[in-house]
């Protein structure tokens, strides 16, 4: 059982890990020993002596085999990888860190180091029984952040990297595109786990637990940090917004859509509200409530940091409910005017939005607790979001 399991990039991993080697190529006529050591290099050199070692944060090692990528239990310890997807530990490098570091490098404290490339100095030798730098005489940030997404082609084939889960989640859907793509995908998450309405509340405080403060959830369209207590009905408490609005189907909260943590977010109990169940689409008056969003008579239009996640929260459902389990067959269309038909809108719109907003780490990370913990089943697009487009165009 793999001891990690990153959300992966791994093409642009590739693409980030090819640029690094060629700069390095590019510092071989100099012969210069300042350019950065790889961690598969500095695995090959635990000889003691100090180097600068370039990688990114994987997570953290809490015993030889074994690196965490959530709820981590301290700030003493790095795992680093020469991509931002391994999982393997054979690949990665543990670093100590040191009191002196540990508020700006300790993943409990920064929890979005997670995916962050980094520079970090040191002697070379064993930690934790594992290769390692210990004693840091320097961290630095390497200006790499976890690379961002673009959508391919329509007409490219989806990449064949495997994010998230096992290894082999996606396979079945490899080299597929469009409607091929869409039934396999909707095969291998559709073998979920399902939890009742009122286990939800107990979910999402742990899928939008803020990053930063373990008392408190995130809640959808405002960011705000609330205190997970603090759910319920009345006026400034959280409850269960499904993103795709129940009542586009009328699926309501029997277990099944209605309880799918894929679609569900906490958010404020008045902004759920004003949201009601309308479609998506840009437009609209300002929502009070909600800075940054809009909304008019027949749709909503959440601020930017949460576009992109509405709209693949959209098209999961639409792939996950082709018709089965007792429940309509869902779908997006290029409307705003659904009412109670099984459909949300606007598919154009909600592209666009995939594409601007792509997913973050906050994203990824609800993703992999779903999996872990709740459903065993992954969102295709929060690891692949060029998918969106390979099935849509
Ligand atoms: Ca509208
Ligand atoms: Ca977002
Ligand atoms: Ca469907």
């Amino acid at each position: 059982m793999p001891v990690s399991r990153a959300v992966r990039w791994k093409p642009l991993a590739l693409l980030a890990v090819t640029v690094a080697a060629v700069a390095l190529v590019l510092q071989v006529p100099s012969a210069t020993a300042t350019a950065p050591s790889t961690v598969s290099q500095a695995i090959g050199q635990q000889n003691g002596a100090s180097a600068t070692v370039r990688g990114y944060v994987v997570g953290q090692p809490t015993a030889t085999n074994t690196v965490v990528r959530s709820n981590y239990p301290g700030d003493t310890a790095l795992a680093l990888a020469d991509t931002a997807t391994e999982t393997s530990t054979a690949r990665m490098i543990y670093v100590q860190v040191t009191a002196s570091f540990r508020a700006a490098y300790g993943l409990k404290t920064t929890p979005s180091l997670l995916g962050r490339q980094l520079d970090v100095t040191g002697p070379l030798g064993a930690y934790f029984a594992h290769p390692g730098l210990t004693s840091p005489t320097a961290f630095a940030a390497a200006g790499g952040s976890p690379p961002p997404t673009t959508s391919t082609s329509p007409t490219t084939a989806p990449p064949t990297s495997t994010p998230g889960g096992p290894d082999d989640y996606y396979s079945a859907a490899t080299g597929k595109t469009g409607a091929a793509l869409k039934t396999a995908l909707h095969q291998i998450i559709s073998t979920n786990t399902k939890i009742t309405y009122d286990q939800v509340w107990d979910a999402l405080k742990a899928t939008d637990q803020d990053p930063n403060n373990a008392n408190n959830v995130i809640l959808f369209y405002t960011g705000v940090s609330q205190a997970k207590s603090s759910n319920g009905g009345g006026v400034g408490d959280w409850n269960r917004e499904h993103v795709w609005a129940k009542s586009h189907g009328g699926f309501g909260t029997a277990t099944g859509p209605g309880t799918d943590l894929q679609h569900l977010r906490p958010a404020n109990v008045a902004v759920n509200g004003e949201r009601g169940d309308k479609d998506f689409d840009d437009g609209g008056s300002p929502v009070a409530d909600a800075p940054g969003s809009f909304t008019d008579a027949d749709s909503w239009e959440p601020s930017d940091a949460y576009k992109g996640d509405v709209a693949r929260m959209i098209f999961y459902m639409a792939v996950r409910y082709e018709g089965g389990d007792g429940f309509p067959d869902l779908e997006v269309d290029d409307t705003v005017s659904n009412g109670s038909a099984p459909f949300i809108g606007r598919l154009s719109v909600l592209r666009q939005w995939n594409a601007q907003d792509p997913p973050d780490a906050f994203e990824q990370h609800r993703n992999q607790v779903i999996y872990d913990v709740y459903q065993h089943n992954r969102n295709p697009f929060i690891d692949h979001p060029e998918w969106v487009n390979a099935i849509w165009n």
